[in-house]
């Protein structure tokens, strides 16, 4: 389903076991060193969904390889399966794949959390982003690229929808309003979403 150029919805992508495996994959990435922080912006406020990086830490605003608004350890590799699937989600949404994805990014939504509307624009590469959802329903809210303002539409995301970000909507506003608790799958056995963006940092090193 299209929500706007470039920008697709395949509900269901992840059969139940993929989620699961992606899910404990999750859990263990949590841990420390370089696991689950809570990031803080530069205006003195903290974000309300916690996250862990894998391949390229990301900080308001920029990327670097080690924790370094955190516990300064290196940050932990990109799996190359991780990569294969971003590369295999990308291509299932029309897009050509140029360069390996080598940046996960993991947010943990509890019931109360929230992102507020931003672009995503610390990657160099203009290749698409790959969301992945696990977990309880997230209300998605996709903007425009001018304001984050109106127009914008609501699309539940549910445990297992991919999301594919690419051409004219790579630049569009997003965020989160709100988490629907006690929504998820009861087999996968999580309290609260996951999201998992997938990257293509277009840096060389
Ligand atoms: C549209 N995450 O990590 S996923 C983020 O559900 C982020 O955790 C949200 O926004 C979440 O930056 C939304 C959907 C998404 C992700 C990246 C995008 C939409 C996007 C990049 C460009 C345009
Ligand atoms: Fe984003």
């Amino acid at each position: 389903t299209a929500l706007g150029p470039g920008a697709v919805h395949v509900p269901d992508w992840l059969a139940p076991e993929a989620q699961l495996r992606l899910l404990q994959a999750c859990r263990e990435w949590a841990g420390p060193p370089a696991g689950l922080r809570l990031v803080r912006t530069p205006g003195g406020g903290v974000m309300t969904a916690r996250q862990v990086c894998l391949g390229w830490h990301w900080y308001p605003y920029g990327y670097a390889r080690t924790v370094v608004d955190g516990d300064g350890a290196p940050v932990k590799p990109m799996p190359p399966w991780l990569a294969e699937l971003g590369g295999r989600a990308a291509e299932a949404a029309g897009h050509d794949v140029d360069d390996p994805y080598d940046i996960a990014l993991v947010n943990f939504y509890d019931a109360d959390a929230r992102m507020g509307m931003h672009r995503d624009s610390d990657e160099k590469s203009d290749a698409a982003v790959v969301s992945l959802s696990l977990g309880d329903t997230g209300v998605f809210r996709f903007g425009n690229t001018r304001t984050r303002a109106k127009p914008y539409t609501d699309v539940e995301l549910r445990s297992g929808d991919l999301v594919v970000f690419g051409g004219a909507s790579r630049l569009a506003y997003h965020g989160v309003p709100r988490v629907l608790p006690g929504t998820a799958p009861p087999e996968l056995g999580l309290t609260g979403r996951l999201n998992i963006t997938l990257r293509v940092s277009g840096f060389s090193e």
